[in-house]
């Protein structure tokens, strides 16, 4: 037994770090679109004005943080800030160059998000923009071309960002009916393209990044749990509405999962594991596993937490969970209860420590061998629904050689491991596994610092951390190894 023959390899993208044109063809602004860049050492920061006094500024974007904007200020677009979010790698005037790209690699399938904002640029307007749906429809008539199969996330960091302003995001009821009419409207127009959904990215990063997941510019635990239920309600939804009109179509949920591990034998280590674990699961407990689990119920009582809720949106979590369960891994991360000065970075992470048999890339993020096996055995063992990889690869500052080439091994030798290591869990363990997208296979931006530096693609794109460069492709080594893992279905890495 190996993958399956009809496996979904390929590559993932989002959007707000790819496509560009953040005003085209009346585009409105998202949340992402008011982020700055920020560096290795400098997180990125959310630019703002008072409409009143004209004042502007900026506050900082930080894991865990709060988004803070001053009392009557609004996010903003501010002259002379440098935003990487507008212009991307400009998949919007090069998809059709980047598709061909994907199917000379022979992508089966092609992860990618649709702005909202370039749907309804309000979030709330009765209409939806005509030429945001045709370029979508382009889209997805080039992946057509070269059977390609679209998976497609609906809200992958990319709240449009008057709903940010008008209700603090998705802390707001209201926007639930909104994103199910978003859903509904692109189900419709895509039928027949489009197959697959995805409903929110990582969706636990409300936990985390709640501006970012939700688009809350005011954060309190009581708003995030509110945001986070919002979500599972709008997902569930969306399923339905998908199961009643589009009978072929399929809604996945998307996770960012990581292993965790404990830096010690310390039983203190082990619970704090299991909390850890429990506060990515919950997520998936719900929206996959059709409740809410015990742990977070009893976490809200003691929290004096108090859902705004009505009961058939218990009803609705329970009948319409989600067809499959994606997630984003890109390695694992180690937690103690001790004092070590070794702090790691980390996907979406705080609190975690460098684990000292693992190799870490120039941003702190850990390669680990292991942790697709762990990470697809949990899932299944917990749910028993189809997974699929959406995210997975490793940031480098890829350089080029005298000959002109990027020779990306270190690329190479994380991805071959970290394929053996889902071949293992399909293979050894029996897991059910639908496909495979690395993440960024086409360079564009970080969506954790901004950088462009920080690389993940299969194909190089000519841009910097200041915006400039022609945006010429140029496929890397990994391109081409890629190419046969995709051609003998994995057999051979
Ligand atoms: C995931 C996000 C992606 C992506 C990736 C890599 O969490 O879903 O949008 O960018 O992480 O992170 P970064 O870009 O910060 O390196």
């Amino acid at each position: 037994m190996s993958f399956k023959k009809n496996f979904l390899w390929g590559g993932a993208t989002a959007a707000n770090q790819y496509e560009g044109a953040y005003l085209e063809d009346g585009k409105g602004l998202s949340t992402a679109d008011v982020m700055t860049n920020g560096s290795h050492t400098q997180p990125r920061r959310i630019t703002w004005k008072n409409p009143t006094t004209g004042e502007t500024g900026s506050v900082l974007f930080t894991f865990g943080g709060r988004t803070n904007i001053p009392v009557g200020a609004i996010p903003a677009v501010i002259e002379g800030e440098y935003y990487p979010s507008h212009e991307g790698t400009d998949f919007y005037h090069h998809y059709k160059e980047d598709i061909r790209l994907m199917s000379e690699m022979g992508f089966k399938t092609f992860r990618l998000s649709i702005n909202w904002a370039r749907i309804f640029p309000n979030g709330d307007d009765d209409q939806p923009n005509e030429k945001g749906l045709a370029f979508y429809d382009n889209v997805f008539t080039e992946c057509q071309r070269y059977g390609i199969e679209p998976l497609v996330t609906l809200s992958h960091y990319e709240t449009p960002l008057q709903l940010a302003i008008k209700y603090n995001g998705w802390a707001d009821r209201k926007l639930i009916d909104l994103f199910e009419k978003y859903a509904i409207t692109v189900f419709k127009r895509y039928r027949g393209k489009v197959k697959y959904y995805l409903t929110f990215n990582e969706i636990n990063v409300m936990d985390l990044m709640p501006y970012m997941g939700g688009g809350l510019l005011r954060v309190t635990p009581q708003l995030q749990a509110q945001a986070a239920h919002n979500q599972f309600v709008a997902s569930a939804k969306v399923v339905k509405a998908a199961h009643a009109m589009f009978k072929e179509i399929k809604v996945g949920q998307m996770l960012a999962y990581m292993p965790l591990y404990a830096y010690t034998a310390d039983p203190a280590d082990q619970v704090k594991v299991m909390e850890g674990s429990q506060n990515m699961l919950f997520y998936t407990d719900v929206q996959t596993g059709g409740r809410y689990p015990e742990y977070r119920l009893k976490k809200y009582e003691r929290e004096g937490i108090i859902l705004d809720d009505e009961p058939e949106d218990y009803e609705l979590i329970s009948n319409y969970s989600a067809d499959f369960l994606s997630f984003s891994c890109y390695g694992s991360n180690t937690v103690t209860t001790h004092e070590v000065d070794d702090a790691a970075g980390g996907n979406m992470t705080t609190g975690n420590v460098k684990n000292p048999y693992l190799k870490t890339n120039a941003w702190g993020w850990a390669t680990d061998p292991a942790c697709l096996r762990i990470a697809l055995n949990n899932l299944w063992d917990r749910y028993h629904k189809p997974l699929w990889i959406v995210e997975n690869g490793i940031g480098w500052e890829d350089k080029f050689s005298e000959d002109g080439k990027i020779h990306d091994d270190y690329r190479i030798e994380y991805l071959r491991e970290n394929i053996k290591s889902m071949y293992d869990a399909v293979t050894i363990d029996g897991v059910d596994l639908m496909g495979y997208t690395m993440w960024g296979c086409i360079d564009l931006v970080s969506a954790g610092t901004g950088e462009m530096r920080k690389r993940y693609g299969f194909v190089y794109v000519d841009r910097n951390d200041e915006g400039q460069g022609t945006l010429k492709r140029t496929p890397k080594d990994s391109f081409y190894w890629y190419q046969k893992v995709i051609a003998n279905n994995g057999e051979d890495l």
